[in-house]
C-alpha cells in the first residue's frame, strides 16, 4: 500500500480531488489506518503544497485545489479518525475579525492548519472578540488564529487581544495574525504572540506556538 500512499500524497499535491477521494477510500478498505492514511497521505501531499507556495512555485489557486482534494479526502477520515480516538497534535480557532467580510486567506489558513493535523475550528467572519474567546473556551484551543484584510478591521485585532488578556487566557491560548495589511512590525506592536505573511508560514508558526502553549 505505499505505492497508493504516494500516490495520495501526489494527487493531494497535485488538487486531483476524485483520484485522491478514490485512493483514500481504496487504503481504507485495504485496512490502512485512518492515521497513517492522514499522515503519509493527506499532510504528506499539504506539506510539498505548503513548501512549493513559500518557493514561489505554487500560487493560491493550486494551493486550493490542493486543499480541497484534502478536504474531501478529510470528509472519510473524519469519522474514522473520531473512532479511532486519533489526537489533533493541536487545536485552533481561527476567524476573520469583527466587520471585515474577507475569508478566501482565512480559509487557506485554515485549510493548510487543518492538513497539518490540527483540529480547526472555523468561526468564519465578522467575529467578535467574545467569540473568539468563548470558542477558545470551549474547545480548549492552544492557538487563536485572526485575520484582517482591511485598515479599518485590523484595529480590532488589539481589542481581542486585549479580551484575552482581561480573561487571564495568555499563558495558555497564543494568538497568531495575519492579513494583506498586517506587519511583523505591527503584530509586535500590539503583543501578538506571532504573525504570519501567508497559510504555509501560519503552519509553521502554528507549530513553532505548540511548544510555546
Ligand atoms: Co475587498 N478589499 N473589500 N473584497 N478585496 C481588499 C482587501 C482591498 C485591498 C482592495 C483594494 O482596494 N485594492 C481593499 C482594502 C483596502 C484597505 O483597507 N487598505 C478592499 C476593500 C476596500 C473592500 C470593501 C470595503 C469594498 C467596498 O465595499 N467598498 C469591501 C469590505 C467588505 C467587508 O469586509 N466589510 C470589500 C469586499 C470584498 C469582496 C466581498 C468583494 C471580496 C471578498 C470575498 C471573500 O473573501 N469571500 C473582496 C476581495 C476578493 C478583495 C481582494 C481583491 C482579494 C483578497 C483576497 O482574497 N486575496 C483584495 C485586494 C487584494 O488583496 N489584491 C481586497 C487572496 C488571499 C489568498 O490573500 O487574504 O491576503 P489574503 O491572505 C493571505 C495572507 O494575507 C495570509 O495568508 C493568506 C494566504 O497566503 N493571511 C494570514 C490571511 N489571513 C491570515 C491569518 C493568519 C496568518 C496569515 O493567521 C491567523
Amino acid at each position: 500500500m505505499q505505492e497508493e500512499l504516494k500516490a495520495l500524497a501526489q494527487a493531494i499535491l497535485e488538487g486531483k480531488r476524485n483520484e485522491a477521494v478514490e485512493l483514500t477510500q481504496k487504503l481504507v478498505d485495504a485496512g490502512v489506518t485512518p492515521k497513517q492514511i492522514l499522515d503519509e497521505g493527506l499532510i504528506a501531499g499539504m506539506s510539498v503544497a505548503g513548501e512549493k507556495f513559500k518557493n514561489g512555485e505554487y500560487f493560491v489557486p493550486e494551493i486550493l485545489v490542493a486543499a480541497r482534494a484534502m478536504k474531501a479526502s478529510m470528509e472519510i477520515l473524519r469519522p474514522l479518525l473520531v473512532a479511532t480516538d486519533v489526537q489533533p497534535i493541536g487545536t485552533m480557532v481561527i476567524g476573520t475579525v469583527r466587520g471585515d467580510l474577507h475569508d478566501i486567506g482565512k480559509n487557506l489558513v485554515a485549510m493548510m492548519v487543518e492538513g497539518a493535523g490540527f483540529k480547526v475550528v472555523d468561526l468564519g467572519v465578522d467575529v467578535t472578540a467574545d467569540k473568539f474567546v468563548a470558542a477558545a473556551k470551549e474547545h480548549s484551543a492552544q492557538i487563536v488564529g485572526m485575520s484582517a484584510l482591511l485598515t479599518t478591521t485590523m484595529t480590532y485585532i488589539p481589542e481581542v487581544i486585549k479580551a484575552f488578556d482581561a480573561e487571564g487566557l495568555r499563558p495558555k491560548v497564543k494568538l497568531i495574525v495575519g492579513g494583506a495589511p498586517v506587519t511583523q512590525e505591527w503584530a509586535n506592536q500590539i503583543g501578538a504572540d506571532a504573525y504570519a505573511p501567508d497559510a504555509a508560514t501560519a503552519v509553521d508558526r502554528c507549530k513553532e506556538l505548540l511548544g510555546a502553549a
